[in-house]
């Protein structure tokens, strides 16, 4: 009995490797979304599900190098993925995504359009992508901890805070993280040593740029793009060069603690780098569809502007504002002034040879040899 039952689910099985897409036809609507850690507000996949009837599989990560690897590999089995808007340029001249069918994005009108022409310069006619949420690459910082450590005069809006090894050295005492996102850092220290954040000269990279990174990495306790949330908000951590949202959520965090945790972001005055991260579909996603009504859901008002309130993330939607509460809207760390936005730069497109020259040199950054 049990034998023929097996046979009988083994024909079934043929059946359908024949039958192909037909059988996939059948199968319960589902979307396959991978998505950075910390960046989406707790009900929005729920209702989603609720409004549409499509499951959502997700699964996080906290670093572009992590995607890319698994996007350049091919056969992710992910619907959506949110990359970078520098990665996703080279990714798409690697060929890694499908192109929007925008007939299926009918909020897609609600997008600034300045920022679509911002983005054109990495993906041609906006293609590929379609944004998501964009932020800065600054400082978080234990209010009390760096007054403790460096005076009433820290220079809390300077990155001299943490790119000045006399004063990285007496924060290290209370802990110092630093994202392990090497051209984010690698463009920021640039900067900060009046070079062209986006320099093509590798020597900009292996020369002092590493120099200044060896110089500051015994005082550095961790590299790491997520953990650095609840190590500020807790105060096991003091300064952390991380991203604004994540640096907002652990201030938030600190306060419901009321542990007495002050958590503060700064952009510093040398500026910052600002970026954009983006929705993409994988060329090989095998619920394109269902992956479009996921972005085209994404990109209602009410919903980006409920995940900015949770992620304290800005969102490139026009109509959402009417959405984000006063509190986020006036946050000067998610919303910069006009004044600290002229100093906001980008990231552009690397050549291949001077990416390479940044991994060996975040390679040597991290084990200090
Ligand atoms: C969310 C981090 C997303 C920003 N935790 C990275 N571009």
């Amino acid at each position: 009995m049990a034998s023929l039952n097996n046979g009988f689910r083994l024909a079934l099985l043929a059946a359908g490797l024949v039958l192909g897409s037909g059988v996939q036809a059948q199968e319960a609507p589902q979307v396959n979304f991978y998505n950075w850690s910390d960046y989406i507000a707790e009900d929005t996949l729920a209702n989603f599900t609720a409004e549409t009837g499509i499951a959502v599989t997700y699964d996080v990560f906290d670093s572009n190098e992590v995607l890319e690897a698994k996007l350049l590999a091919g056969n992710t089995g992910f619907d959506l993925v949110v990359p970078t808007g520098d990665f996703m340029g080279r990714q798409i001249m690697a060929g890694a995504f499908m192109a929007l069918d925008k007939s299926k994005l009918s909020n897609y009108g609600n997008l600034d359009p300045k920022i679509m022409a911002l983005l054109a310069d990495k993906d041609p006619g906006n293609q590929y992508g379609v944004p998501y949420l964009w932020g800065t690459t600054g400082i978080g910082y234990n209010v009390d901890k760096v007054k403790a450590a460096l005076g009433e005069d820290a220079p809390v809006n300077s990155w001299d805070l943490v790119l000045k090894p006399e004063n990285l050295a007496k924060l290290s005492q209370c802990g110092v993280a630093f994202l392990d996102a090497p051209t984010e850092i690698f463009s920021t220290v640039l900067n900060y040593l009046g070079k062209d954040p986006n320099s093509t000269t590798p020597a900009d990279y292996s020369g002092e740029a590493t120099e200044l990174m060896m110089s500051l990495r015994p005082h550095i306790t961790y590299f790491h793009s997520s953990k650095y949330i609840n190590d500020l908000a807790n105060g096991d951590i003091c300064v952390a060069v991380g991203w604004s949202g994540d640096i907002l959520q652990a201030r938030d965090r600190a306060d419901e603690a009321e542990q007495g945790v002050k958590v503060a972001y700064s952009i510093p005055k040398e500026g910052a780098l600002m970026w954009f991260d983006m929705l993409a579909i994988p060329r090989d996603a095998r619920h394109p569809d269902n992956a479009h009504q996921l972005i085209n859901y994404l990109l209602k008002p009410e919903v980006i502007g409920a995940v900015s309130n949770y992620v304290a993330y800005a969102n490139p939607n026009l109509l959402a504002r009417e959405f984000v509460e006063e509190s986020i809207l006036n946050d000067t760390g998610i919303y910069p002034t006009a004044e600290a936005a002229d100093r906001l730069f980008t990231a552009k497109l690397l050549p291949q040879r001077v990416n390479r020259v940044i991994t060996r040199a975040w390679t040597r950054v991290k084990t200090g040899r």
